[in-house]
């Protein structure tokens, strides 16, 4: 152990802890219901069946802090120096449902009870949106009143909608509501969809392992080879993880997708204002959620520049309170270490 964690700011900045995780009541009964029938998705089928299920140590310490958003939740912060908190609906929020009514009465009712507990916590908590992107008008509207009534942050979005991605038209509502309201769009994993799951379950790596994050950049690369950072230049899209690895791989991505618009390969893929290193450092943010590796930190940093990433712990998935003092340790300047935890995170999401 190199030093005591703290929180309130002893090491010159506030630890800001951007995508952690709650559950309710509501939405974890309707998910393992539809387990239980086996008319989840496969990724779904995996996921929630082994959280919800499982009686290991590891699930049953995530399904009591998930259900929580009291006293252990901040004892746990506490424990680790983290000073605050953004909140969002675990995935898959309501993504898995298949009933739309059920999926807007479930995220509706998350946002009010993390309304109510960033009122107990007003100096810990921040919460961000949860929608039902099943219903993309609706979730327009609720997007509106979690900004002007409930006073959240952003949004996040669990990734596919069956298999349905943001950049596809019927999404646009969501988009146009995010940029007219000035909401950075947290696209968030899950599992990924049945037409891309293949053998991922039986070879044991659907999961947060690297199903997520291949399922998710993928989403992240929709959306900036679409045009649709061209349809709202001022869209905010943030990603976890070390971005997906998006920031490792841009070189040939952006080789690879202009060469393809330049021989017409596909009938998708138009001609953009920009190249995607653009995209990436003027409308995609990034956190190191589950990735508290150094490396990984610094090349986001170097490509993306050092107003574009932030510090994210996944709480409850990932808890281990040694990762914070790996981070306080990262060998950049102090001024990139304060962006980092704390003054990226209050411009973006306007704390
Ligand atoms: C896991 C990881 C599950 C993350 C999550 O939601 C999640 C996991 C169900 O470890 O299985 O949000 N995560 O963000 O890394
Ligand atoms: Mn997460």
């Amino acid at each position: 152990m190199t030093h005591e964690l703290k929180t309130g700011g002893d090491r010159g900045y506030l630890r800001i802890a951007t995508e952690e995780a709650f559950a309710t009541q509501e939405q974890f009964d309707a998910i393992m219901r539809l387990v239980k029938e086996g008319r989840a998705d496969k990724g779904t089928m995996s996921l929630w069946g082994f959280y919800g299920t499982s009686a290991s140590e590891r699930t049953t310490f995530i399904r009591e802090r998930l259900l929580d958003l009291g006293e252990l939740r901040i004892q746990a912060m506490d424990d680790a120096g983290i000073d605050k908190a953004v909140l969002a609906l675990t995935s898959p929020g309501t993504q898995s449902l298949f009933d739309p009514e059920e999926a807007r009465r479930i995220a509706r009712s998350s946002n009010d009870q993390l309304k109510a507990a960033c009122e107990r916590y007003p100096n810990r908590f921040h919460g961000m949106i949860a929608v039902a992107p099943i219903d993309p008008e609706w979730s327009a509207e609720e997007l509106k009143r979690g900004k002007e009534e409930l006073g959240f942050h952003g949004v996040q979005i669990n990734s596919h909608t069956h298999g349905h991605y943001l950049d596809e038209e019927q999404f646009d509502p969501i988009l146009r509501a995010c940029a007219d309201l000035d909401l950075p769009l947290y696209i968030h994993p899950q599992g990924p969809p049945d037409g891309m799951i293949g053998t991922m379950v039986e070879a044991g790596l659907d999961g947060a392992v690297f199903g997520f994050g291949v399922e998710t950049s993928f989403h992240g690369l929709r959306m900036m080879t679409s045009g649709v950072f061209d349809r709202y230049p001022n869209l905010q899209m943030m990603l976890g993880h070390g971005c997906e690895a998006i920031p490792y791989w841009i070189y040939r991505h952006n080789y690879m997708h202009q060469a393809g618009v330049r021989s017409k390969r596909y009938e998708r893929l138009k001609p953009l204002q920009h190249d995607l290193f653009h995209y990436l450092r003027n409308n995609v943010l990034a956190t190191n959620s589950g990735m508290a590796f150094a490396p990984a930190i610094k090349l986001m940093i170097e490509v993306m520049g050092e107003d574009r990433v932030m510090y994210a712990m996944d709480y409850p998935y990932e808890y281990l309170p040694d990762e914070v003092r790996w981070l306080d340790d990262m060998d950049i300047p102090a001024e990139q270490k304060k962006k980092f935890f704390q003054t990226n995170a209050e411009r973006w999401f306007k704390l």
